[in-house]
């Protein structure tokens, strides 16, 4: 039988990396609002977790930055005039609007896109719906560089991308964030699990925040990637999550394979749909859904904000790799951010998770997202999970896998080119800014030239 392995797209900082305080409801963006960030090292601390995963077996691609600032933004805004006018004018008039210009938020590919693997689909090709991420303007101009990226890795064979659900208040979509696919050990047989907020413009719970995901757009991506309705299943974000500072569920629930983790206060109302999910997953997999529930008191809600334990990467590590026997190595891994080390709470929990024998983790990795961390996106976030036969991981670019060489080359670009430290002020500055679209174009220009052409 085929085996559908996990294959990983991890999104690479752009140059421009900096805390503008602008994804709604989210309280590190908010709490980092303005503080200096360090491009070069939010780049590396990326690079290094691609590496970690690489090594652990789990194919893994690397995402290039668009380039930034985007002027056409400025320009529709009514920024008009000479570069350091446009850029003068929007720091004086609308710091949030030369924030969101200059945005590197696409770096968290998890909000990239949908996907579901042809294995899943009634139409047997693999599905892809870029998020259209409306809900915050620095990230709602994404989807069309992502369209076209998707379309550089998954532009032959039997692919679809789609485009990006219409820009409307009730079609919110921000992507695999949302979206949890179980399958069986062969990764052949899959159940989705979309997560939403709201319904559509419908007002309905007592949020702090807006929620970013509607069961109107989830629904739509449902039904756009041919999915078995039987296998599909909606399941409604907790307001209480979300105005806790949960702005996607995948900083509340977390799943990978046969086991789906998540907070007692993850869902509201969820219980019968949680039981048609548990029936299905047996029916169809012939075994049973390891379904974890995390306690208040085991990890108050806070706890998993702060901790973002629920943003980890659960992986089978070697997984495409036979060469190490099933004997040697851990079935799973998770890869936590490292605040699950240093908060009591979270610590405890990722150690009783591994020494549970009824929970296939056997290891954990902690590691250092910290800039990340600072907008918002722990490791999880970071990373686009797409489930790949041989045939597939074969027609992806193989100049963007990563391995030893690729890290080499991106490593000395970026150190070499991207700013040490930045802030608001500085992305005000003609050179700066200069600065940053060139580097943009030189990554890709460098690492990807085909692509690069195709893109222009
Ligand atoms: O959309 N942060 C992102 C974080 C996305 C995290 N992704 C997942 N949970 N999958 C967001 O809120 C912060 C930007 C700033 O601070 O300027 C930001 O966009």
């Amino acid at each position: 039988m085929a085996m559908w392995v996990e294959a990983n797209i991890d999104g690479l900082v752009g140059p421009s990396h900096h805390y503008g305080g602008l994804g709604v409801g989210n309280v590190a963006s908010l709490e980092h609002e303005g503080l200096p960030s360090h491009p070069r090292q939010a780049a590396l601390q990326g690079l290094r977790k691609m590496q970690l995963v690489a090594e652990l077996g789990v194919p893994q691609w690397v995402w290039l930055p668009p380039v930034r600032p985007r002027w056409e933004m400025l320009d529709r805004l009514g920024f008009h005039g000479s570069i350091g006018q446009r850029l003068a004018r929007a720091l004086q008039e609308q710091p949030r609007a030369l924030s969101a210009a200059f945005s590197s938020a696409f770096m968290w590919t998890a909000n990239a896109a949908t996907v579901a693997p042809a294995c899943d689909c009634r139409d047997a090709r693999h599905h892809f719906t870029p998020a259209n991420l409306i809900a915050s303007w620095h990230r709602g101009w994404e989807a069309e560089e992502r369209q076209a990226d998707l379309r550089r890795f998954f532009g032959s064979g039997p692919c679809v991308v789609h485009d990006a659900l219409p820009p409307l208040g009730p079609l919110r979509d921000e992507g695999a964030a949302n979206h949890m696919r179980l399958s069986d050990d062969s990764g052949c047989v899959g159940l989705h699990i979309f997560v939403y907020g709201a319904i559509d413009e419908e007002v309905r719970g007592d949020w702090a925040f807006l929620p970013r995901q509607t069961r109107a757009a989830s629904q739509s991506i449902a039904r756009l990637h041919a999915l078995d309705p039987q296998d599909v299943f909606y399941l409604q974000q907790h307001p209480q999550a979300i105005s806790a500072g949960v702005f996607h569920n995948d900083v509340i629930a977390t799943s990978h394979q046969n086991v789906m983790l998540h907070h007692a206060r993850a869902f509201l109302d969820g219980e019968a749909e949680l039981e048609r999910l548990e029936r299905r997953f047996l029916q169809r997999t012939g075994q049973p859904l390891i379904r974890r529930i995390i306690s208040e008191s085991e990890l108050p809600l806070a706890d998993a904000v702060r901790s973002y334990f629920f943003n980890s990467q659960i992986l089978s590590p070697f997984s495409a790799d036979r060469s190490h026997s099933a004997a040697d190595r851990p079935r799973m891994v998770i890869v936590c951010p490292q605040q699950c080390q240093e908060i009591g709470t979270a610590s405890r929990l990722v150690a009783s998770l591994v020494q549970d024998p009824q929970i296939p983790i056997d290891e954990v990795r902690f590691v250092s997202v910290q800039e990340s961390m600072g907008g918002g996106g722990g490791p999880a976030c970071l990373r686009l999970r797409v489930w790949a036969d041989a045939t597939l991981q074969e027609a992806m670019p193989q100049g963007l896998r990563i391995d030893g060489r690729l890290v080499d080359r991106l490593t000395s670009a970026i150190e070499q080119w991207y700013p040490e430290r930045l802030t608001l002020n500085e992305l005000a500055d003609p050179h700066v800014a200069q600065h940053i679209e060139q580097v943009s174009h030189r990554l890709r220009a460098l690492i990807d030239p085909a692509g690069a052409t195709q893109a222009q």
